[in-house]
């Protein structure tokens, strides 16, 4: 497998994290998240949306978006139910995620980290305002679950870790989610977990 990646991409992240878990070898061609001058040429043929990550696996084929790659992987695996009825609560789980939570949470990260000096403070606040109410969704759920979907680690719960585990760094304190930081723990203490810089 070949991903083209972002080393500080929490939407990549949630790739390799998923391909360690799995015992997946994989090589990695990092592209540059604020430069996308080379995008074209260089994924231009295999996404046209130009996001990262996208892969390529063994037999040339490509895969974009984190959400299709990791259930691309997941499949028959521990790592996604097979029951029809928590599958689709994984679906729920994912779509929230790309819905609701990363473009908050992930925009809000990549403004302090990268634009802090071009966007608007009021801009940064409201995004980070956003992303607490996406937390705090989080929080309602995990004080009756230890994970998001039948009580088992899955795709759900690495789709939803990659960003918010990292929120501190969108100034978004997790002080006030303590399920969602016990959840964080658990999710840090699975077998064969790395880090979003590893
Ligand atoms: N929905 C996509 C989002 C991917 C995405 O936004 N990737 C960012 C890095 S985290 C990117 O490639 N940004 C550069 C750009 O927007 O051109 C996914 O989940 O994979």
């Amino acid at each position: 497998v070949l991903l083209y990646n972002s080393a500080v991409s929490g939407n990549c992240y949630k790739v390799r994290l998923l391909l360690v878990h799995l015992g997946i070898p994989y090589d990695r061609e990092n592209l540059d998240v604020v430069d996308r001058s080379n995008r074209p040429d260089v994924i231009g043929g295999l996404n046209p949306a130009l996001r990262v990550p996208t892969i390529v696996l063994d037999d040339g084929r490509p895969l974009a978006e984190s959400n299709a790659i990791i259930s691309y992987f997941a499949e028959g695996t521990d790592y996604l139910p097979t029951d029809r009825y928590e599958r689709a609560q994984v679906l729920q789980w994912l779509f929230f995620e790309q819905y609701q939570h990363e473009p908050h949470v992930a925009v809000a990260r990549f403004m302090v980290l990268f634009k802090q000096d071009e966007i608007e403070p009021a801009v940064i606040a409201g995004k980070q305002e956003d992303a607490r109410g996406a937390i705090a969704i989080m929080e309602q759920h995990l004080q009756s679950h230890t994970f998001f979907v039948g009580e088992r680690y899955s795709i759900a719960d690495i789709a939803l870790y990659a960003y918010t585990h990292v929120a501190p760094e969108a100034d978004v304190s997790l002080e006030p989610y303590p399920a969602v930081r016990a959840w964080i723990d658990r999710v840090a203490a699975q077998p064969g977990h790395v880090l979003i810089t590893d």
